[in-house]
């Protein structure tokens, strides 16, 4: 439901409204627990599970007890707790599965998923309430994916409140490998759509700051599957590093991809039913986030921390990490004896400036003085919903001081950037436990250091936990050039995607800070590099495209997340493709003959599409 998903956004900033659940209270009720996915559910005997699970009423706790609670509908092993996510089914291919189910429910619940993969979506179990049945089936291929239960016969993305949270994650292993990784079940409670909607999102049943903090070892490999049984898609972001796409599946089938078919992502965006495994190695030492990149799905629930009664929850000066929430997890990589080499010879020194606006629509200004920039002065100062481009050379030290003007504190996150942990930009939270990254108080400067290991398109945003910052434009491209290499305007353009408070009550959508883009002026016969950013703050499904005469050309996608993509995905496509919050593709394109072309980005279940004319001018005479 991404276009109520957007509307809701719309409406919640300008009603600023905010509600407090008041559920029918049943305290005798279990408790849910959280369920960490690493040990199976059932018991494996001579390539035989038998698996016991019921559908159960508990009482769920998505952070601290004190934070308060929901009264759900889960799944529980027989005997056991009710669980979210619920049990993990977890067996190698070539068992068979002996299960039993029983629903302890009031309600008739529609079972979907226990069955053999690849599996029919229509393959499904009804239970009337009290009813058990009993299940015999092999798992089929190995991969990652999930079963769920609706009591309201609502599909996935439409289960609301109590039904939300009937879900777990099903892992049929490769009986040639040793199942080492971790398994990571998305998780939103919903009730109502508009301006009273209700939202408490979750990874493995614990929203953020409660979250488990995952510690890994320096240069240890971690394997993860990451499954979205919610109602509304994600956009996955791990902080400081690139982790490869393994395989992708719908929740019935799995496509592990094979070696050459893998590429590198900093964002991955998961759609409703969706799955897909990732593997990373964490080189460098520190404090590290893995998290949805929608500002509606990182900060605290407003349901179970109304402003008026919780305010601390928001506030910054109470704990700088106070103000993330929901769908957030830390990752801290315990260091080892590698010293980070450090680069030799000056370093390349820049300047960010952010600023108040006097004319408070945009609310910021950002600047970027960099003695290597031959843009003129009155150029590097933007009042515009976009900040200028940051662009530094491939193996070289830059040091950028963030010089902070403004009435608020802020944070500034360097987007797909391999950097050391302290200057990753989440305040309170990035660095060791020795110390960590402070926030840019108003009149203060922080300076960021890092030697990009690579040449590509990245961000820098603000990571203060304020969707404020972000939809009043504290972000801009972040471009690594190879060393030697001089940007380019005339081959190379960057086209960043967001929404922004363009005029005093409307939210827009914007290409480089413009609802109406000015048409930009290239030459046919020039192959261009074109670099598309989305930092809009909630739009995960967003689509872009490029057109002539209404049908879209071919281009050549040729990076993702500022990494080149393997040659075996190094291929002319249509020009039409997602590209989710926090993601950024660079595309080859030329056009062969003169004339009139739309650059179109838009979110396909809402009634909006912004258009950047794009006039092919004959080449010019050599
Ligand atoms: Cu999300």
């Amino acid at each position: 439901m991404p276009c109520l998903r957007f509307l809701v956004i719309v409406c919640s900033v300008l009603f600023s409204a905010s509600s407090f659940a008041q559920n029918v209270e049943n305290s005798s009720l279990p408790k849910v627990a959280a369920n960490d996915n690493r040990t199976p559910a059932g018991l494996l005997t001579n390539g035989v599970l038998e698996l016991r699970l019921t559908l159960n009423e508990g009482r769920w706790y998505p952070e601290e007890e004190t934070a308060g609670h929901r009264d759900v509908y889960a799944f529980a092993e027989e005997g056991h707790a009710p669980q979210s996510s619920g049990p993990l089914i977890r067996v190698p291919q070539g068992t068979q599965i002996h299960a039993s189910i029983r629903n302890m429910l009031p309600l008739a619940a529609k079972i979907h998923g226990l069955h053999s993969h690849p599996g029919d979506a229509k393959d499904v179990l009804t239970l009337a309430p009290g009813e058990t049945r009993q299940l015999q089936f092999a798992p089929g291929d190995p991969g990652t994916y999930m079963y769920w239960a609706s009591t309201s016969d609502k599909p996935l993305d439409e289960r609301e409140q109590k039904e939300t949270l009937l879900s777990g994650a099903f892992i049929v292993d490769d009986p040639r490998t040793k199942p080492e990784d971790r398994i990571f079940v998305l998780g939103l409670w919903s009730k109502g759509l508009g301006p009273d909607a209700e939202e408490i999102l979750s990874i493995n049943g614990k929203s953020w700051p409660s979250t488990e903090r995952i510690t890994l070892n320096q240069g240890e490999t971690a394997h993860w599957r990451v499954i979205n049984p919610t109602s509304s898609d994600h956009a996955m972001h791990l902080h400081g590093f690139f982790f490869t796409v393994d395989g992708r599946g719908d929740g019935e089938r799995f496509e592990q991809y094979a070696v050459e078919q893998r590429y590198l992502s900093v964002t991955e965006h998961i759609d409703v039913g969706q799955t897909f495994e990732m593997t990373w190695k964490p080189e460098r030492a520190g404090n590290w986030l893995f998290h949805c990149h929608m500002s509606a799905h990182m900060v605290p629930s407003e349901s179970l921390h109304p402003t008026e009664v919780h305010p601390a929850a928001y506030s910054p000066e109470h704990d700088h990490t106070a103000s993330m929430g929901g769908l957030v997890i830390g990752i801290s990589v315990l260091p080892n004896s590698t010293a980070t080499p450090k680069p030799t010879g000056p370093p390349h020194k820049l300047q960010l400036v952010i600023s108040e606006n006097p004319e408070k629509i945009p609310l910021y200004n950002l600047e970027v003085n960099d003695p290597r920039d031959p843009a003129a002065p009155d150029m590097k100062k933007k009042t515009s919903l976009l900040g200028p481009p940051i662009i530094l050379t491939r193996g070289e030290l830059a040091e950028i001081e963030v010089k902070n003007t403004t009435g608020d504190p802020t944070a500034i996150h360097w987007h797909g950037m391999e950097l050391e942990s302290y200057y990753d930009g989440v305040a309170g939270w990035t660095g060791s436990a020795q110390q960590t990254s402070p926030p840019i108080a108003p009149g203060t400067s922080f300076v960021a250091r890092m030697t990009p290991p690579r040449a590509g398109t990245f961000i820098y945003h603000t990571h203060w936990h304020d969707a404020n910052q972000l939809i009043n434009g504290v972000y801009g491209p972040l471009i690594v050039l190879e060393p030697g290499q001089k940007y380019d305007p005339e081959h190379d353009r960057t086209f960043v995607f967001s929404i922004g408070k363009f005029a005093p009550f409307s939210y827009m959508l914007l290409i480089n800070g413009n609802p109406e883009p000015y048409p930009v002026t290239l030459h046919s016969g020039t192959r261009y590099r074109l670099r598309f950013i989305n930092i809009g703050d909630n739009a995960s499904d967003l689509r872009v495209r490029l057109t002539r005469q209404d049908a879209l050309v071919q281009w050549k996608v040729i990076a993702k997340d500022g990494a080149d993509l393997p040659p075996a995905l190094l291929k002319s496509s249509a020009a039409d493709m997602g590209i989710t919050v926090g993601e950024v593709y660079d595309v080859e394109y030329q056009a062969d003959t003169p004339g009139l072309a739309n650059l179109q980005i838009w979110l396909p279940s809402f009634p909006v599409m912004v258009t950047q004319p794009v006039n092919f001018a004959p080449a010019p005479a050599k």
